[in-house]
Parts: structure tokens; sequence; C-alpha cells
């Protein structure tokens, strides 16, 4: 068996959480991620068979039945996790259709799963039903779009458009758009269900007055998403109450999807 620390699956989420909070999005306990993983994988690191502790998790997500996810854990700082992946971090498989999450590694000090764990696995399920290579879920606070909701409008068109119109990047980073719910109370099964459905059509879902969900193939493409979107909001909050001169134009933005080949959002462009 090698050593699951050497894992490019634990490399690469240890690396992401230092980095996350070093972009301060994720302050004190903030933020969660959880990356899903196939079992040959998980296999050449651990005994799949011996289970350390069940967990329930108050949910149904038949979709994920026998599913392995790496997961960061409740109440955990994601600034400690590259000091004690063992302690921060906990590899879990789902049974009894999503109810039971099995612990095969971490969460040592006998903690368990983020509070998020329902919004991730609903979004995981979600976004696999529209593309089979979604791998992650990513959740935080980046502030000038915490700060954006507080006053932009929160129509999803929108918003997005704003985005889009901020940097050249963004259209064709996020074709898809951004999608927005209200603020809701965090951690519960409710927000799960919600986010699950906004998944169903975008990779990006604002929590507004709390943070962003972000869904991708990997780690890097998930962050990437939250940065590009990030970036653009940081922008709007440096200009939105300037006198503005001009703007990425739709006429420009249609030219953008043409040039890199992706189709914006239906409808969100003139
Ligand atoms: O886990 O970010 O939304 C801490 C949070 C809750
Ligand atoms: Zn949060």
């Amino acid at each position: 068996m090698k050593d699951i620390l050497t894992a490019p699956f634990m490399t690469e989420m240890i690396r992401t959480a230092t980095n996350m909070y070093a972009h301060t999005w994720d302050e004190r306990n903030g933020g969660n991620i959880s990356l899903l993983l196939d079992e040959a994988d998980v296999a050449e690191y651990l005994d799949v068979n011996a289970v350390v502790r069940t967990i329930p998790t108050g949910f149904e997500a038949p979709a994920l039945d026998g599913k392995y996810f790496l997961v960061t854990g409740t109440g955990k700082y994601f600034k400690n996790v590259q000091y004690a992946p063992d302690v921060n971090l906990g590899l879990v498989r789902l049974t009894d259709k999503g109810a039971t999450a099995e612990l095969l590694w971490g969460f040592t000090d006998g903690g368990k799963f983020t509070s998020e764990f329902p919004a991730h696995m609903m979004s995981h399920a979600a976004r696999l039903a529209v593309d089979s290579a979604n791998r992650v879920v990513m959740h935080c606070h980046p502030a000038n779009l915490l700060a954006m909701t507080y006053v932009h409008d929160l129509d999803e068109r929108a918003f997005t458009r704003t985005l889009w119109q901020m940097c050249t990047e963004c259209l064709v980073v996020f074709p898809d758009g951004v999608n927005v719910l209200p603020w809701m109370l965090c951690g519960t099964n409710e927000i799960g269900v919600a986010t699950a459905e906004k998944m169903a059509t975008a990779r990006l879902v604002i929590w507004a007055q709390h943070g962003i969900y972000s869904a991708g193939k990997d780690l890097d493409e998930t962050f990437g998403l939250i940065e590009t979107a990030e970036k653009a909001a940081k922008i709007w909050m440096k200009i939105a109450h300037l006198p503005i001169k001009q703007t990425l134009t739709d006429d420009e933005l249609h030219l953008l999807a043409e040039h890199f080949h992706v189709s914006p959002r239906a409808g969100y462009l003139a």
C-alpha cells in the first residue's frame, strides 16, 4: 500500500486549500471542498474494506451510492490543512443511497465532513447528471463577489452580464454564467437542494451575502472559475461608482464567443 499523503489527489487537495486561504477566500473555518475519487485510485493507498467509522449524512443522494470523496472537515481551518491533513480532511464512501458516509481515512480527531456536505453532494449529483467529467465542488467567501451581492441586482442575467463585461476572459471561462441564490440559512438540506438546482445550468452559484459555489472537472479548473469571477467582481467594485466611459459591448462578447468556440448562456446577450 502506498502512502496516501503522496497521492496526487491528496497533494492537489492540500495545495488547493492552502492557495484558497492565501487568496483570503477562506477565513477561519470558512469554505469547503469535495473531490470525487475513483475506487481504483483510492485502493492504491487504502484497504477500501477497512471502514474506520460510519457517519449519517442526513440526506439521500442515490446517484452517489458507492462513490468516494475526499472532503474538508467541519469547523476546520483551510490554513491548517497542509500541517495536519489527516485531521482536517477525510476520505469517505457514500452508502445506503447516500444516507451514510463510511469514513476510510482522516478526521482523526473524531471530526466529520463539512456542515455544507448536503450542498456539496447534491451539487455533485446535479453536475454529474449534465457532465460525467465533473469531480469537484468548492465553496468559499471571496470578498468582491460577496460585496457585489449587497449593491448589484441579484437577477442572474444582469449579474452575469456585469461580470462578463469586466474582463475579456470571463465569457470564455464561464459562458454558462453565474446563478444566484438569495440569502438562505447555510448548512441545511434546503440550501443543498436549492444550490443543486442552480448547478444544473451553471458551474458557478452565488450565495448572496455569503459566498460562492463552483463545480468543475478538477481542482485547478474549479479554482480558476472562482478566481476569474472574483477578479471581475473586483474590477466592478473599483469602477461601479465612477462615470463609465466604455465597456465590452454585446457585439464584442459575440465576437469572443465565436473566436473561442463557446456558447454564451441563451438569451444573455442581445
Ligand atoms: O464551513 O463556509 O458555509 C464553513 C462555511 C459554511
Ligand atoms: Zn460558507
